[in-house]
C-alpha cells in the first residue's frame, strides 16, 4: 500500500461521499473538438495519437477547458484506445469512421500482442499527468482514466466502433475462452495503467465501460462487472485513498451491482437513469456523478437550465454528488452553453 498525500479537493471529497456545501462539476470530453483552440492544435499535430503521446501537447489540451470554464477537475487528455495501440493492436482515427483497429479474432492473435511492460510504452501519458499536476491549481483535481476490459475488447474484436457488436457477442457465446483470454490480459494491464497514472499525480480515476449496455443480462456480471471489480481491488490495494469512479453506460438497473462493490467510490450515471432511482437505490452506498443529456447542452437555453436544476435538486442532498453529463460533450456544442451550465451549477 502506498500512502499518498492526496489533495482533498471538493471533487475528491464529494467522490468519497461527503457533502461539501457546493456542487463540484466536470464534463466528460470537456477537452475536444467543440473547442476552437483544440481544433487548431489538433490540425497542427498530425494525428490524434500524436497528441496523446506528446506530453506537452497532451498537457496543453488538458488545460484548455480549465482556462475557459469554472470546472473542479481536469481529465488527462488521452484515449481508452492507447492501451490496445501500445499492445500492438494498432489504432488509427478516421474523421468519418472514428477509430479503426487491426482486428483481433483468435487466441493466437491475442497471444501475439504484447501486454507486458505496457506502462513503459505509455510513459508519455504519465509525463503529461506530472506536468499537468504542476500546472493545475491546488483546488482542482486531476482525473486519470482507462476503458473497461469489455469496452476495449469490443473495439479490438469489431475492428472499430460497431452498431450491433455482433462479432464480440458471438465470440462470447461461441468461444468464451478466447474472449476470457483477452479480457484477462486487458484486466492486468489496465490495473497497472491506472496505478501508474495515480503514481504520476492523478487524484481520482474513472473506468469507462461505454458499451456495458449491450451485454445480455446473463453475461453482464462475468464480462462487465467482475473484471472492473478486480481492477478496482488491485488499484485500492495500492492506493486506498484515491477515489474510483465507474461508468457502466446504459447498464440500467445493473448499476446496483457496482454500488455494492466496496472498491468503487462513485458511479457515473448516463441520462437514461432516473435521478430519483439513483438517489434511492445507489446514493446511500456510492457517490453519484451525472447526468445531463449532452443534447441539452448542445441546444442550451431554458430546457438545459431547468433539467440541470432538477438534477441538482434531486441528487444534491447531503450525500456525494458531482455534476456531469450522461455522456461526452457533443462536437457542435456552443462554448457559451458550457459557460452558462458551469455558472448555473455554481449557483446551486
Ligand atoms: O478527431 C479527434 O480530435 C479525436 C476525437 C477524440 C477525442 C477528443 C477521440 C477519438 N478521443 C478523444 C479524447 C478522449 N477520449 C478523452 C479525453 C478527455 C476528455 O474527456 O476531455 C476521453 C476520456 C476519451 C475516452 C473514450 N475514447 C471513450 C470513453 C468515453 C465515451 O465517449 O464513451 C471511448 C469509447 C473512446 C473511443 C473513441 N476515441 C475517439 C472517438 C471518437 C471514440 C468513440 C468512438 C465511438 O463512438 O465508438
Amino acid at each position: 500500500m502506498i500512502e499518498t498525500e492526496n489533495l482533498e479537493t471538493d471533487l475528491v471529497l464529494a467522490l468519497k461521499g461527503k457533502s461539501v456545501g457546493r456542487v463540484p462539476v466536470w464534463l466528460m470530453r470537456q477537452a475536444g473538438r467543440y473547442l476552437p483552440e483544440y481544433r487548431e492544435l489538433r490540425s497542427r499535430s498530425g494525428s490524434f495519437l500524436n497528441l496523446c503521446y506528446d506530453s506537452n501537447l497532451a498537457m496543453e489540451v488538458t488545460m484548455q477547458p480549465i482556462q475557459r470554464f469554472d470546472l473542479d477537475a481536469a481529465i488527462i487528455f488521452s484515449d481508452i484506445l492507447v492501451v490496445p495501440d501500445a499492445a500492438g493492436c494498432k489504432v488509427k482515427f478516421s474523421p468519418e469512421k472514428g477509430p479503426i483497429l487491426s482486428q483481433i479474432r483468435t487466441a493466437e492473435e491475442i497471444n501475439k500482442l504484447d501486454f507486458e511492460n505496457l506502462t513503459g510504452r505509455l510513459s508519455p501519458i504519465y509525463e503529461a499527468i506530472k506536468k499537468t499536476r504542476v500546472a493545475l491549481s491546488k483546488e482542482k483535481a486531476l482525473i486519470g482514466f482507462c476503458g473497461a476490459p469489455w469496452t476495449i475488447a469490443s473495439y479490438m474484436i469489431e475492428g472499430g466502433t460497431s452498431r450491433d457488436f455482433l462479432k464480440i457477442r458471438k465470440l462470447a457465446v461461441e468461444e468464451p475462452r478466447t474472449l476470457e483470454l483477452l479480457l484477462k490480459k486487458l484486466e492486468g494491464c489496465l490495473a497497472s495503467h491506472l496505478i501508474a497514472q495515480i503514481s504520476a499525480g492523478a487524484n481520482a480515476v474513472q473506468i469507462f465501460d461505454s458499451w456495458a449496455g449491450v451485454l445480455a443480462d446473463g453475461s453482464f456480471k462475468h464480462l462487465s462487472f467482475d473484471p472492473i471489480h478486480r481492477i478496482c481491488k488491485k488499484v485500492k490495494s495500492m492506493y486506498p485513498e484515491i477515489p474510483i469512479i465507474v461508468f457502466p453506460r446504459l447498464a440500467g438497473t445493473r448499476y446496483t451491482q457496482f454500488s455494492k462493490s466496496k472498491y468503487i467510490d462513485a458511479l457515473s450515471i448516463d441520462q437514461t437513469i432516473p435521478c430519483e432511482w439513483a438517489a434511492k437505490n445507489l446514493q446511500d452506498k456510492v457517490a453519484i456523478q451525472g447526468n445531463l443529456d449532452p443534447v441539452l447542452l448542445l441546444s442550451g437555453g431554458d430546457k438545459m437550465v431547468k433539467e440541470a436544476q432538477r438534477i441538482c435538486s434531486i441528487l444534491n442532498q447531503n450525500k456525494g454528488f458531482v455534476f456531469n453529463l450522461g455522456h461526452g460533450v457533443i462536437k457542435d456544442t456552443p462554448v457559451e452553453n458550457v459557460v452558462t451550465l458551469c455558472k448555473l451549477v455554481r449557483e446551486q
